[in-house]
């Protein structure tokens, strides 16, 4: 027997060594099958792996390694993907990745943030983890972030949505969809997740890109001076925003020191501010800087439109209100029209009429399906109030 070889007192050594191997492989294995780097509660971060060797099939076939995209290994700016979503959401969410993956992130390799207010399944973590090239970081959003503030009235905002259900207005009876409006207004920067970033790019289920990007736009951002960047701009639902212009007016009034000299109101109001006409950029789709939203002015402008109650005393949307401080307190010239990225968000798309443009980026669109030059898009007075030179023959497109 072996152990009649080992001289005795050495024993206990050779059986310490033999378990300690034993154990680091375990954890070896463990490791590389799950692929994760670490975990509490609110938060984990996955690295996807890849496999560069022979297979067989499962009828036994051999399959030879796969050309795998090698990992970008150049400069990269602070940024990241970020998705607020449902468990639920998981497989409409899937093809809107794909799509980002395919179009601009595996040449990349920038880190996705996914942000519930449940802990992420298991199930969600693998699954998108498996399709994202760069690291994937999961967190909970704060109870308190998440829930009707102290001082609403529960009474006055079940009445709205009582009143917005009868008049048909969509999602007008949801506390969930208010909760994520306010949440995407006002905190989702504020996560620890987001903590190490400078810009990001927001993505949602049943999105698409349709054109290749081969440069880094967070790059782009940032070497043009750009804090916002949109591809959809629409005219909001007058009725869930009946008091916004009017409680942002008194915002303006008291703090006139946060406005931008070179402001963009001409954007948002066709009478030099005392209405609002409804323009705003669709934030489904947003590459922004998240210096924008810590700013102190920003951060004013949440708490005195939060204060005043009317996420849920009426059901104002983050778009507006994004779209309301990127007019008022960036330059003008730091908010970016992307006419080249191509994008789907149900029922509305942009597509370049630009055929060069669509076959140098080799996008997958129909120009017939653009809505950028419609009279209800808002692009067509980005352009004008910007000075901004349209694409040829744009006015074809338009209706
Ligand atoms: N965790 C969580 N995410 C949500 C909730 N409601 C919406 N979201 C996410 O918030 C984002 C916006 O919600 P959507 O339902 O797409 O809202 P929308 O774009 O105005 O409307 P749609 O036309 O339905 O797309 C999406 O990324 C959703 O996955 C919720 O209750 N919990
Ligand atoms: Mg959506």
């Amino acid at each position: 027997m072996l152990r009649d070889k080992i001289p005795s007192g050495k024993e206990r050594l050779y059986k310490t060594i033999g378990l300690a191997v034993v154990a680091l492989i375990t954890i070896f294995v463990i490791l590389n099958n799950t692929g994760v780097t670490s975990s509490n509660g609110l938060i984990s971060s996955i690295t996807s792996s890849v496999t560069t060797q022979d297979s067989k099939t499962a009828d036994g076939l051999k399959q030879p390694a796969p050309v795998s995209p090698k990992k970008y290994s150049g400069h990269k700016e602070k940024a990241t993907f970020v998705t607020l979503a449902r468990n639920r959401d998981l497989y409409s969410l899937l093809p809107a990745i794909r799509s980002v993956e395919d179009r601009f992130n595996r040449k990349f390799n920038y880190d996705w943030v996914f942000l519930n207010d449940e802990e992420f399944s298991e199930e969600f973590k693998r699954v998108t983890t498996a399709l994202i090239s760069g690291t994937t970081k999961y967190g909970v959003i704060p109870k308190e972030q998440w829930q009707l503030p102290d001082f609403i009235d529960k009474e006055k905002a079940a009445n709205t949505r009582k009143e917005m259900a009868e008049k048909g207005i969509i999602y007008g009876d949801s506390i969930p969809y208010r909760y994520m409006c306010r949440y995407e207004s006002g905190f989702f920067y504020r996560h620890e997740l987001m903590a190490d970033y400078e810009y990001y790019w927001r993505v949602e289920p049943d999105v698409k890109l349709y054109c290749d990007i081969d440069y880094d736009v967070f790059r782009f951002m940032k070497k043009n001076d750009k804090k916002y960047a949109f591809t959809i701009s629409i005219k909001e639902y007058a009725e869930t925003i009946k008091t916004l212009w009017e409680t942002t007016r008194e915002f303006i009034t008291s703090h006139q020191e946060y406005i931008n000299k070179n402001n963009m109101l001409d954007f948002i109001s066709d009478d030099e501010g005392y209405s609002y006409n409804l323009c705003h950029f669709w934030s489904n789709f947003e590459i922004a800087s998240l210096d924008l939203w810590r700013s102190d002015a920003y951060t004013a402008y949440f708490d005195h439109l939060d204060k005043s109650g009317g996420f849920f005393y009426e059901r104002w949307g983050d778009a507006p209100i994004h779209s309301i401080a990127a007019a008022l307190f960036l330059d003008r010239n730091q908010i970016h029209h992307f006419d080249n990225i191509g994008y789907y968000h149900p029922p509305f798309h942009s597509c370049s009429v630009d055929e060069d443009v669509r076959m140098k980026n080799k996008c997958d669109c129909n120009p017939a399906d653009d809505f950028t030059w419609k009279s209800y898009s808002c692009t067509t007075k980005f352009y004008t109030v910007n000075g901004l030179t349209k694409p040829k023959n744009w006015q074809i497109y338009a209706d």
